[in-house]
C-alpha cells in the first residue's frame, strides 16, 4: 500500500478498535488500490477514501421483546448507513447472536461494492442484531420483528434506505417487518424492503438468486479455462437460502454436489444431495442437517468437521465469514479444486485467498460472486416502483446477464491493470471507480 493508503488504514484500526472483520474487509479493497490512485492522484486530493471508510451514520438501538414464558428479553439492533453515492442505501439484516458493530460495518462496507458492480443505482447499507432466531416460536419471532421495526422505521424509506435478509432473515421475518412498517407509517410503501412474499410486491426469483448467481459466476470463470459447470464435482458450505440455490443451479447445469453443512456439522451424499428433502428440512420443518441424514440412506453426517476437506473441483461456501482459512484452501487445491466462488460475505481468510490466488485457483470474491442477490431485490424495487410484476424466466435472465456483466467487468478490469484473472483485485478497483466518481462529482458531503 502507498502511504496515503496506509494512513488511512491506520487511522481505521485507531478509530473502530476491536472490530477485526471491518479491518480485514478495508485492508483487502485498500490493497487493491494502490494501483488506482497513481493514475489518479485526485481521489486522494479529495479524501475519497478517508471519506469512504467512515460510514455516513450508525445507529444502534434498544430491542425489547417478550418471550413465550412472558420474560423480557433484550437485544441490540444495528443499521449502518454506510454509502449513498449511488443510491439509497440498500443491504440485508442479519439475526445472529455473533452480530456486533464490526460484522455489521463489514457487511456494509463490502455492500457498497457489491451494489456497485451491479450497475443498478444502489448505495450500501448492512443492519441487524445479536437476536438468535433458533428454536423461537413464530409468536417470538414476529414480536422481536416489530419491536426492532418500531425503532428502524424512522431511518428507512423507499428513497433512503432499503433493507433485505440475510443470515437468519427471510421470507417470515421480512413479512413481519414490513407488517409493522406499514402500521406505524401508515404507508404501502412496497419498495422500502425486498423478499416480500410474491402476492404482496415480492419479486419471483429473489428466493433464489443469490445461489443461483453464484453458480452463474462460477460457470463463467470455468469457461474461461475451456470448462463448465457440467460434470463438476461441487462442495457446498451452508444450508441457507444462498446453499439451497446454489445447490439446485449447480445440479441443473450437470454438476454433483456432495456436500452441504450447518453449524453442527457437514453431509457427505455422494450421491448427489436430494434437494427435494434438503428443502423439505430446511425450508418448510426449518430442521438441521442432521434431520437430512436421518432420512437419506447413504449420506453421511460428519459432526464438527469442513466441507473443504471432501476432494472436489468446484467448492462455494455459502455458510459465513472467515469459514475458509488457509489449511482449508489448501486441502481443496490438493484435493483438485479449479474454482472456488464466494456465495457468503468474506468466507475465505486472507491467507486462504493468497493460497488460492498461488495454487491459480480460478476465485471468484463474494461481492462480485453473490450480487445475485442483491441485484435482484433491485429488480423487486423496480417492479415495485412501475406496479408491474415480472414472470419467473422475465427476472432470472436479467439476473443471467447481470451476473455476466459483473464477471466480465472484474475480468476486463483486472486485465487493464495487468492482473489477468485476478477477480479479487478487479472487483474492487471497478466497483470502487464508479462509487468514487459519484463522490468527486458530488463534492464534499
Ligand atoms: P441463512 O440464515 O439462510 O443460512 C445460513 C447458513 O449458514 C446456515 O446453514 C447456518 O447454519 C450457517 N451459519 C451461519 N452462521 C454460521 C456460523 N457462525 N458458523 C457456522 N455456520 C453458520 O443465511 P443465508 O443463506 O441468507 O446467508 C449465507 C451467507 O450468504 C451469509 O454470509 C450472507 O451474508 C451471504 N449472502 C446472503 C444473501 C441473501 O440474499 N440471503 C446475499 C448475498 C450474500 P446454522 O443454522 O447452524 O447457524
Ligand atoms: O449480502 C447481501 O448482498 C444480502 N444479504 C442481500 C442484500 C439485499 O438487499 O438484497
Amino acid at each position: 500500500m502507498d502511504e496515503e493508503l496506509q494512513e488511512v488504514y491506520d487511522q481505521v484500526l485507531r478509530r473502530n478498535p476491536g472490530e477485526p472483520e471491518f479491518h480485514q474487509a478495508v485492508r483487502e479493497v485498500l490493497e487493491s488500490l494502490d494501483v488506482v490512485v497513481r493514475r489518479h492522484p485526485e481521489y486522494h486530493d479529495q479524501a475519497i477514501l478517508s471519506r469512504l471508510v467512515e460510514p455516513e451514520r450508525q445507529i444502534m438501538f434498544r430491542v425489547p421483546w417478550v418471550d413465550d414464558g412472558g420474560r423480557v428479553q433484550v437485544n441490540r439492533g444495528y443499521r449502518v448507513q454506510f454509502s449513498s453515492a449511488l443510491g439509497p442505501y440498500k443491504g440485508g439484516l442479519r439475526f445472529h447472536p455473533s452480530v456486533n458493530l464490526g460484522i455489521i460495518k463489514f457487511l456494509g462496507f463490502e455492500q457498497i461494492f457489491k451494489n456497485s458492480l451491479t450497475g443498478m443505482s444502489i448505495g450500501g447499507g448492512k443492519g441487524g442484531s445479536d437476536f438468535d432466531p433458533h428454536g423461537r416460536s413464530d409468536g417470538e419471532i414476529m414480536r422481536f420483528c416489530q419491536s426492532f421495526m418500531t425503532e428502524l422505521y424512522r431511518h428507512v424509506g423507499e428513497y433512503t434506505d432499503v433493507p433485505a435478509g440475510d443470515i437468519g432473515v427471510g421470507g417470515r421475518e421480512i413479512g413481519y417487518l414490513f407488517g409493522q412498517y406499514k402500521r406505524l407509517s401508515n404507508r404501502y410503501e412496497s419498495g422500502v424492503l425486498t423478499g416480500k412474499g410474491v402476492t404482496w410486491g415480492g419479486s419471483l426469483a429473489r428466493t433464489e438468486a443469490t445461489g443461483y448467481g453464484t453458480v452463474i459466476f462460477a460457470d463463467r470463470m470455468l469457461a474461461t479455462k475451456g470448462q463448465a459447470m457440467e460434470g463438476q464435482r461441487v462442495v457446498v458450505s451452508g444450508s441457507g437460502n444462498v446453499a439451497i440455490y446454489a445447490v439446485a443451479k449447480a445440479q441443473e447445469l450437470g454438476a454433483q454436489v456432495l456436500t452441504v453443512s450447518d453449524s453442527s456439522g457437514y453431509v457427505l451424499d455422494e450421491a448427489g444431495i436430494d434437494l427435494a428433502l434438503l428443502r423439505q428440512v430446511k425450508e418448510v420443518e426449518r430442521g438441521r442437517v442432521a434431520d437430512y441424514v436421518e432420512r437419506r440412506p447413504g449420506a453421511r453426517l460428519v459432526r464438527g468437521g469442513r466441507v473443504w476437506d471432501v476432494p472436489c473441483t468446484v467448492a462455494l461456501p455459502c455458510a459465513t465469514q472467515n469459514e475458509l482459512d488457509r489449511r482449508d484452501a489448501e486441502a481443496l487445491v490438493r484435493g483438485g479444486v479449479v474454482a472456488v466462488a464466494e456465495g457468503a460475505n468474506m468466507p475465505s481468510t486472507p491467507d486462504a485467498v493468497e493460497t488460492f490466488a498461488e495454487a491459480g485457483t480460478l476465485f471468484g470474491p463474494g461481492k462480485a460472486a453473490n450480487a445475485g442477490g442483491v441485484a435482484t431485490s433491485a429488480l423487486e424495487m423496480q417492479q415495485n416502483a412501475s406496479r408491474d410484476p415480472w414472470s419467473f424466466s422475465q427476472v432470472a435472465s436479467r439476473l443471467e446477464v447481470i451476473m455476466e456483466h459483473i464477471h466480465d467487468q472484474c475480468a476486463q478490469v483486472a486485465e487493464d491493470y495487468g492482473r489477468p484473472g485476478d477477480y479479487v483485485l478487479g472487483a474492487n478497483i471497478a466497483g470502487f471507480t464508479k462509487v468514487a466518481d459519484a463522490m468527486l462529482a458530488q463534492g464534499v458531503v
